[in-house]
């Protein structure tokens, strides 16, 4: 059975169950009327006050009736229904909670939530944009994989991050300030070879993108929408941006890139809420750690540069020879980090992140690769976004979930 987690309000239902929206189109063959809109007081409710009164006339909502086939066979769920009010086939499903029109292909596999937590300038905007890019090239190509954006929101928000980043030269804040966050998720399909006894074929995934800005998470506001999405999480990616730390913007070198961000939330407090949060809904496990996965990702290496060893891992991605996972170079990133994150802030960070997620890994990144030029901080780099590992916290939450085969160099390939 298929579970649909919705994305808009993250209700859990299967794929099955699901209702259908009306598309109040002509052709009926029984030669009536089309449907009219009817108020859609679910959906009016859920989406709050702005909504105008007009807004909320939209196609009728209506189940499937559920037949003996149908109870056999519940693939004969999946696809499109006849309106009962016209006669009219739609392929339109929408959340049985919130009543939001799910994407067509949304409801076709599972899905699995990636909350995305950082504070604010952590990077979020511009890192979920080359990630997007990199798994469609040389991270694809190396699993065999491919990422497809799902619904107009999303298809729309990244062809205009890809425009800004990779044609215009522009980072994301400077150009449209309403792309400073996403308040909507980005619904992507992930495609993964499937290799099996049974022989090989594709495996879809459904990843959900949500992002929640650190800041707000202590916040009363916070309290509703975010915890409901932090709590269907499969795996939490946390941004950490190192110019925050007192210590790194001690030591770096004066003069040489863009000025420094202003200090926002501290790293240590967000992920203390976010433990909180989490805890609240019912996410603890042993010894009050949370389960959730979490990846910690140090973002802007590229600004560390001085300060790491000619050969640190953090300056070259992962090749992820044999389109596989390599638990030793995730491990030798980890280790390089602790000992950073020891000299940086004495190691406060990661005590914290220890006693509150049982499950943990440290990730450094650049979207970027470089620091934009000193003399135009709004600006991509001139050779454009060069970037380094983006693509190694999620491929970690997805091995943990058992979506990509992990090699470690003393075991051998394993899955
Ligand atoms: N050096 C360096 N700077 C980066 C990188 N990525 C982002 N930045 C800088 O960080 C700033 C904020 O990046 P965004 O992607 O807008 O961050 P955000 O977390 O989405 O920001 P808000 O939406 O305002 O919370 C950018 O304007 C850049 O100056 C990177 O890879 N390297
Ligand atoms: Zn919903
Ligand atoms: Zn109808």
């Amino acid at each position: 059975m298929t579970t649909v987690i919705c994305p808009y309000c993250f209700a859990r239902s299967s794929a099955a169950g699901l209702p259908y929206r009306c598309l109040m189109i002509a052709g009926g063959v029984r030669g009536s009327q089309p449907c009219g809109p009817e108020r859609d007081d679910v959906w009016a409710e859920f989406m709050g006050p702005s909504i105008p009164p007009s807004a909320r006339m939209r196609g009728p909502v209506f189940t499937r009736p559920r037949s003996p086939v149908s109870r056999l066979r519940p693939a004969a769920n999946a696809g499109p229904a006849v309106c009962p009010g016209c006669g009219v086939t739609t392929t339109v499903r929408v959340c049985g909670s919130c009543h939001s029109d799910l994407p067509s292909d949304y409801c076709e596999q599972d899905s699995r939530i990636i909350a995305l937590v950082g504070a604010k300038a952590s990077g979020k905007s511009t890192y979920v944009a080359v990630l997007v890019n990199e798994l469609n090239r040389r991270v694809g190509q190396a699993f065999d994989a491919s990422l497809a954006a799902m619904g107009q929101g999303t298809q729309q928000r990244d062809k205009e991050m890809a425009q800004d980043l990779y044609e215009r030269l522009r980072l994301p804040d400077a150009t449209r300030p309403a792309a400073l966050g996403f308040n909507d998720p980005l619904l992507y399909r992930l495609s993964l070879p499937r290799r099996g006894r049974l022989g090989t074929g594709s495996r879809h995934t459904t990843l959900v993108f949500f992002d929640a800005a650190g800041e707000d998470l202590a916040g009363a506001d916070a309290v509703d929408r975010y915890t409901r999405y932090l709590s269907a999480a499969d795996g939490i990616i946390l941004l950490v941006d190192p110019l925050q730390l007192g210590s790194v913007r001690d030591r770096l070198p004066l003069g040489d890139g863009p000025p420094l961000p202003a200090v926002e939330t501290p790293p240590q407090q967000i992920a203390a809420d976010l433990a909180t949060q989490l805890r609240a809904h019912g996410r603890g496990g042993s010894r009050g750690r949370v389960g959730t996965p979490i990846a910690v990702a140090v973002t802007k290496t590229d600004m560390l540069r001085p300060l790491l060893d000619p050969h640190s891992p953090l300056l070259n991605s992962a090749t992820h020879d044999g389109g596989t996972l390599d638990e030793d170079d995730r491990l030798a990133v980890h280790e390089e980090l602790r000992s950073h994150l020891a000299d940086w802030d004495s190691g406060a960070l990661y005590r914290q992140l220890e006693r509150d997620f049982a499950e943990l890994s440290l990730f450094g990144l650049s979207a970027l690769g470089a620091p934009p030029p000193a003399d135009a901080p709004a600006d991509v780099p001139k050779s454009g976004p060069q970037p380094l590992r983006v693509e190694d916290p999620l491929l970690w939450l997805l091995a943990r979930r058992g979506l990509l085969p992990v090699t470690n160099a003393r075991k051998g390939p394993s899955r």
